[in-house]
């Protein structure tokens, strides 16, 4: 049996010259694949010399960076879990995150080593290393002492390759366990589905640590010899600017929005262009069509979870092999791709009839393998005849195309990334003199959807709305915030007493309109 480590079935896709550029940054940084080559081995030993368990956790709360995805992939080359963190998060999540998954390393921002290292410390990490987006830090410097040759690990296609952390409907966050063939399965299926050519080139201006941007996109680039133009954050202006020098561009539906914004993006700035992927949020249909106005090109939508990688995507071109059409019908995210099993059920959880509304269950290689230590919840997210259930609520039309139609999981989805109402909830109830609280998402026209906080004081009290916010700053992730919040004298309840969040969505629809 082959080797299945995910490193190594990127690298066998490396192109034969390894003197191409395979990233270019934003400074004009150029780096061969024979860098990425070497400096993935000098990492992969270096984690090696530290005399880790086998499959230790490596966390890393660190700025974008070439650096970073090198840290990555030396992470699998070496066999051990990658944890990416999202660097909005505050002492309080990433202390929960550390002494959840135990990381025998934890890699942070050289800013932030005095409080992350205190609780890794205090959580039994034994390594932590810094690394900062202008290449400094202790973990480069370790590294440079490193051979740059290196065997990547032997792996199994279920041993386990990262861990992503996804807040749970309770308020607190779940890892989702994905393994080297979950991961790979899916890149090789994304390569034919969307017809990669080795002379594609990918604007990267995603965050690197969620499904979207660390591997819907790398791997994509990677597993195509492709390369991969290199921006540390997105800006609509300078994205623009470089479709002339490239192929494909992935986003959530916020950026097509704020480049919609923008004079310079045109028919013939785009020209050069071959595909725009839209995912891990709804694209409006607006956006959509004004997009397809803007430049002649339909944009792709797909839909996937932390827990799944890819499900569902719209066609790409003629390909006999997956779809009898190409066309990309907005407001869907497409068809099961090539070896997902998909399908809609009901409260029972018996399969509806096509076009009706039911549940989304799915199954296959690229479904992960649980909740890191959490075997109840695992269980109960599945059915008995092995369907994760996603918690989105969707319809199959006549066609086999998969459309969203809203949750069932108590989430919102605000510029692409997960907020949990639960969480935020469990500390603004916390706060002093509120009695309770509901979170619930409302439209918004940049972020598609965002939270407003309905707060009840407790008797006597009063509860000042921007005190609420300033606290909820303090402690959480900037992007979980409410962008709104009110007190009010009661919450609408229902017969059984519970809160009716629908009434205050729709109370609350227009407040960013
Ligand atoms: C930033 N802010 C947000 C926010 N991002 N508020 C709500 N939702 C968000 N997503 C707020 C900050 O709190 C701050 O508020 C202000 O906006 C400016 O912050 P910023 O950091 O300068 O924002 P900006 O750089 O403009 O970031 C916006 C963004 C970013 C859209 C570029 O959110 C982003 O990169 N989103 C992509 C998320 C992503 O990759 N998701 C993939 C998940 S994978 P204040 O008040 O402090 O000023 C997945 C599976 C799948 O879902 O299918 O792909
Ligand atoms: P995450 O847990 O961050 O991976 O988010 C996964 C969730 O994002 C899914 O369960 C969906 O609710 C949502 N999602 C991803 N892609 C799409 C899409 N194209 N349309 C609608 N929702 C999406």
């Amino acid at each position: 049996m082959s080797n299945q480590n995910l490193f190594a079935i990127l690298r066998e896709a490396f192109p034969g010259d390894l003197d191409r550029p395979a990233v270019e940054t934003d400074e004009g940084l150029v780096y061969s694949w024979r860098d990425l080559e070497r400096a993935t081995a000098m990492m992969a030993n270096l984690l090696e010399s530290l005399d880790l368990p086998a499959e230790s956790r490596i966390a890393v709360q660190v700025e974008k960076s070439v650096e970073a995805m090198v840290l990555y992939l030396a992470t699998l080359r070496a066999g051990h879990v990658f944890l990416p963190l999202n660097t909005a998060y505050r002492s309080a999540e990433i202390e929960y995150f550390i002494g959840n998954a135990e990381p025998a390393v934890v890699v942070c921002s050289p800013q932030n080593h005095g409080w992350v290292s205190k609780i890794a410390f205090s959580a039994g990490t034994r390594f932590v290393f810094t690394l900062g987006d202008d290449r400094r830090g202790s973990l480069l410097e370790r590294a440079a002492h490193m051979r740059d040759r290196h065997q990547p690990v032997v792996k199994r296609a279920d041993d386990l390759a990262a861990i992503l952390y996804t807040s749970g409907t309770t308020g607190r966050s779940k890892g989702a366990m994905l393994t080297h063939g979950n991961m790979a399965s899916n890149a090789v299926m994304l390569r034919d589905y969307w017809q990669w050519q080795p002379d594609d080139v990918l604007i990267h201006a995603l965050p690197i640590f969620h499904v979207h941007g660390l591997f819907v996109a790398i791997h994509g680039a990677l597993i195509n010899g492709s390369k991969m133009i290199w921006l540390a954050r997105f800006d609509p202006k300078r994205v623009i600017s470089r479709f002339p020098e490239a192929t494909v561009f992935m986003g959530v539906p916020t950026l097509y929005v704020r480049m919609l914004s923008e004079p310079s993006l045109t028919r013939e700035q785009t020209q050069h262009m071959r595909l725009f992927i839209s995912g891990s949020a709804p694209l409006l249909i607006e956006t959509f069509t004004e997009w397809q106005r803007r430049t002649g090109h339909t944009i792709l939508e797909r839909y996937g979870m932390s827990e799944t990688v890819m499900l569902t995507s719209n066609p790409c071109g003629p390909d006999a092999r997956f779809a009898n059409t190409t066309e990309r019908k907005g407001g869907t995210v497409g068809f099961p791709l090539p070896g997902v099993d998909l399908r809609v059920v009901d409260d029972a959880g018996q399969a509806v009839m096509p076009g009706e509304i039911g549940g989304i269950q799915v199954r296959g290689p690229n479904v992960f393998k649980g909740y890191w230590r959490m075997p109840e919840k695992t269980a109960e997210e599945f059915s008995p005849d092995g369907f994760f259930k996603t918690g989105d609520v969707g319809k199959v039309d006549a066609d086999g195309y998969v459309t969203i139609v809203g949750r069932s999981k108590d989430l919102i989805i605000s510029g692409g990334y997960n907020v949990y109402p639960a969480e935020i909830e469990g500390v603004i109830n916390e706060m002093a003199g509120v009695a309770e609280s509901a979170v619930v998402g409302v439209p918004h026209p940049d972020f598609g959807e965002v939270g407003v906080a309905v707060v009840i004081a407790r008797p006597g009290a009063s509860v000042d709305p921007e005190g609420v916010i300033a606290e909820l700053k303090a402690r959480l992730a900037n992007f979980k915030i409410p962008k709104r919040c009110v007190v009010v004298a009661e919450l609408p309840r229902n017969t059984m007493g519970k809160v009716q969040k629908n009434l205050l969505r729709d109370q609350f629809k227009d407040a960013f309109a």
